[in-house]
């Protein structure tokens, strides 16, 4: 979490009004300018689109890929506070010009708000939400709690290199050392639950800290690495309990469609981001 460095300033400023169980416009990037809303079989946001308009008051907007875990952070955070947003995905093999003023790294996600403020990185995203709207509050108020929840988040750190260099292999190229790997990051997650007693990491309700895990933990499924949760059994538990929640059931993926996005994906296809639609 960048976490670091967070501000424990007061949370009155709402920054376009949430609203609770709202769902969310889904604008997919077709080029037109003005955008458009959800509709089968259109394709994301490519090179050569045209740049999309402002904002309208009252809604936030994310820069998104549908198979993005970080962008799935930002949208857990959203659905979990109820807030009114609207979503364009990008085409991340075959970005769009003018996404790199939204964000100059070229990354998903990215929030704007009806003020042409713009917000990337996935924590910072997660946090400025939490702050800047009303609703449940993920982020506890405690200090003390507060850095537990970034200490979590440290040891939770080398995940996303280890399941990304699984997910890259040459070949079929062993992958064990990878999963012994995975396995002692896992235990020390294991071990903060058994020292906490607790079903999640915040405490006996899902916080801040579970959302910005859980989508590499929804993707082992997919990648045949389920069985390095199996000896750490609190993990498995919370997992299960993570599938019970509202927002991460909405945004569930099933490893048959993650499968068939990362095919494409690391062949590098330009279709990738568009799988499925
Ligand atoms: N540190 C960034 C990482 C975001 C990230 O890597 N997003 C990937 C998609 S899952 C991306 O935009 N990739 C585009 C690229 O690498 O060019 C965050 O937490 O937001």
């Amino acid at each position: 979490m960048h976490l670091r460095g967070g501000r424990t300033g007061d949370h009155s400023a709402s920054a376009g009004g949430g609203s609770e169980g709202v769902e969310p416009l889904l604008r997919l990037w077709p080029g037109a300018p003005g955008g458009q809303h959800s509709a089968p079989g259109h394709k994301e946001g490519a090179s050569g689109s045209a740049p999309p308009g402002p904002v309208p008051e009252g809604l936030i907007r994310v820069y998104s890929m549908r198979f993005c875990p970080f962008a799935q952070r930002t949208l857990l955070v959203l659905k979990a506070k109820g807030i009114r947003h609207e979503i364009i995905n990008i085409n991340l093999k075959n970005k769009p010009e003018w996404f790199f003023k939204k964000n100059p790294f070229g990354l998903v996600p990215v929030l704007e708000n009806s003020q042409g403020q713009l917000i990337y990185e996935s924590p910072i995203t997660c946090e400025y939400l939490d702050e800047a709207y009303p609703g449940k509050k993920l982020l506890p108020d405690d200090p003390y709690e507060k850095a537990c929840q970034k200490m979590v988040f440290e040891l939770f750190s080398k995940v996303p290199s280890l399941v990304t260099g699984f997910l890259r292999r040459q070949n079929k190229e062993d992958g064990s050392g990878l999963k012994e790997e995975l396995r002692k990051e896992f235990s020390k997650l294991e071990e903060v639950l058994t020292n906490k007693k607790t079903t999640f990491f915040g405490g006996n309700s899902l916080s801040m800290i579970d959302y910005l895990i859980w989508p590499w933990f929804e993707r082992l499924e997919a990648l045949e690495l389920n069985d390095c949760v199996d000896h750490t059994p609190k993990l498995k538990l919370w997992m299960a309990a993570m599938r019970e929640d509202p927002a991460v059931s909405a945004l569930l993926n099933e490893a048959n469609t993650l499968r068939g996005f990362l095919n494409l994906y690391l062949q590098n296809s330009p279709e990738a981001c568009d799988y499925g639609l």
